[in-house]
């Protein structure tokens, strides 16, 4: 027993997602096997070119990563969307060297669902973005889900207000719910095991002044530089929109390597999919028992980012 988790990281192309990759990249109990990118929170190009330009720079080059294609219901702010435009034109990503390998051949759901299909044994899918592919590959392959060790996911709000600020909504709904909140649903239908990071433990960890300056002690270091850049560039959401930026998929990755540092409740509970609240996450007896996580300590979470990406 090597104790080593094969994860599939389907993520959305936000700053923070990107972030998540680079510590997915430095775990010695992760083996990589795939990148999907959906195309919410990101322009899917630029945001696949950023992935794959972190994964040639963390020496990951055989990984493949696969731009998806099908839409969510609730498009986010264009203004979130061009940060992926931002990161690719970063120096730091644009150093003489390799790219990652080869684009997969696939559009993301489909490509997902071979990935799974293929595995020798069952996978970890870390989704950091909306659980749309994965939806489509529960739904259309349903052989995937013997195939899939457990979801662990960036999403939902239980007991805290939502992030979503939009005309019509009553602002309950999590974004990566809220883009497709069928998508989530459907996963919630399926019988596979879902570790939930809600708002409620994410807005433990804001992206503090003092974590994004500390990478300043370690200039030079590409993965250090990159990351420091990454934290700068979150900067101003709370001027802009009322709320911080949070460590949210970041968070959601380090219990890959850092279970301990949580505790967690065993919630029943559906996703709202219509109306004013659709996107919500709701206590409900009828529900799913779904692994969220409810407590961390903010400190331990900043200390273990700044060692894992500056070691
Ligand atoms: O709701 C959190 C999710 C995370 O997966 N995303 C950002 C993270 O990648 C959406 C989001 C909520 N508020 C945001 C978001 C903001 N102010 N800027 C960008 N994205
Ligand atoms: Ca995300």
């Amino acid at each position: 027993m090597s104790g080593v988790r094969a994860v599939i990281h389907d993520h959305d192309g936000g700053l923070d997602d990107i972030l998540a990759l680079l510590l997915l990249t430095r775990y010695d109990n992760v083996a990589l096997r795939g990148v999907a990118v959906t195309p919410a929170d990101c322009l899917p190009v630029p945001a696949v070119s950023v992935t794959r330009k972190v994964l040639g720079m963390t020496g990951l080059t055989g990984v493949p990563v696969a731009t998806g294609e099908l839409p969510g219901r609730n498009p986010f702010p264009l203004e979130w969307r061009i940060d992926a435009l931002r990161m690719d034109a970063l120096p730091v990503l644009n150093r003489p060297g390799p790219l990652a390998g080869e684009p997969a051949g696939l559009p993301a759901h489909r490509q997902l669902a071979a990935w799974l299909l293929a595995a020798e044994a069952p996978v970890t899918v870390l989704a950091t973005g909306p659980m749309t592919n994965l939806a489509w590959c529960l739904d259309r392959c349903p052989e995937v889900e013997s195939k899939i060790a457990e979801v662990v996911f960036m999403g939902g709000a239980l007991d805290v207000p939502g992030n979503v600020d939009q005309p019509g909504h009553d602002g309950s709904a999590e974004w990566n719910i809220y883009w497709d909140p069928d998508a989530a649903q459907r996963v919630f239908d399926s019988g596979v095991p879902v570790t939930m990071f809600p708002l409620d433990v994410t807005d433990l960890v804001p992206i503090t002044g003092e974590f994004a300056r500390a990478f300043g002690g370690h200039y030079g270091d590409p993965v250090s530089d990159l990351a420091g850049t990454l934290l700068a560039m979150t900067f101003g959401t709370l001027e802009t929109t009322g709320m911080p930026y949070c460590g949210w998929d970041t968070l959601t990755t380090s219990y890959l390597a850092a279970p301990g540092m949580f505790e967690f409740e065993t919630v029943r509970c559906r996703v709202i999919t219509t109306g004013h609240g659709q996107g919500r996450t709701v206590r409900d007896d009828t529900g799913r028992p779904v692994k969220c996580a409810r407590t961390v300590d903010p400190d331990h979470f900043y200390k273990h980012c700044l060692a894992v990406l500056t070691g």
